[in-house]
């Protein structure tokens, strides 16, 4: 999986139309679409896809924000995914990220920050399962 990560264009960015503006930025760096949807988490989905953060005391927020309106899950292809992508975003917080970057362009908030990108090849895997199934990413690989 090294050469894949898993992207959401999060509710924030569906909401201030952003998403033809993000994913050209996406496409622009390089990066292949390998699976995309559009849709609404769930309190369970969002809860088991941030599980890592249950005990911070932003969880219940950032499941309210995750779950305020649809979301655009992306998987992604590219040499050296992980890495190349959380250059793409930039810091968690926008007022740390670099000129440039997407969160830097069009973030708001640490919270409504635009985007997600997997922060290893291992959540990155994780991280793909937990939106799309084999089937949804083999039809996508073999076009
Ligand atoms: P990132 O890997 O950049 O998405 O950042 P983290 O995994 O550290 O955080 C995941 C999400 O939790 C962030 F995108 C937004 C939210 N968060 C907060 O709301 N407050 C914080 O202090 C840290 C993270």
């Amino acid at each position: 999986m090294s050469n894949k990560t898993l992207a959401i264009l999060k509710p924030d960015c569906v909401k201030k139309n952003l998403i033809g503006q993000v994913i050209t930025k996406i496409n622009e760096a390089g990066f292949k679409i390998v699976a995309m949807k559009m849709t609404k988490l769930t309190n369970d989905s969002a809860g088991g896809f941030y599980e890592i953060h249950k005990e911070r005391p932003f969880f219940n927020d950032l499941l309210l924000y995750m779950t305020s309106g649809p979301c655009v899950p992306i998987a992604l292809e590219k040499d050296n995914a992980v890495a190349d992508f959380r250059k793409l975003i930039g810091a968690t917080d926008p007022s740390n990220a670099e000129e440039g970057t997407i969160r830097k362009l069009y973030a708001e908030s640490i919270e409504q920050n635009i985007v997600h990108g997997s922060d290893s090849d291992e959540n990155a895997a994780k991280e793909i399962a937990h939106f799309f199934s084999r089937k949804e990413l083999l039809e996508n690989y073999n076009k």
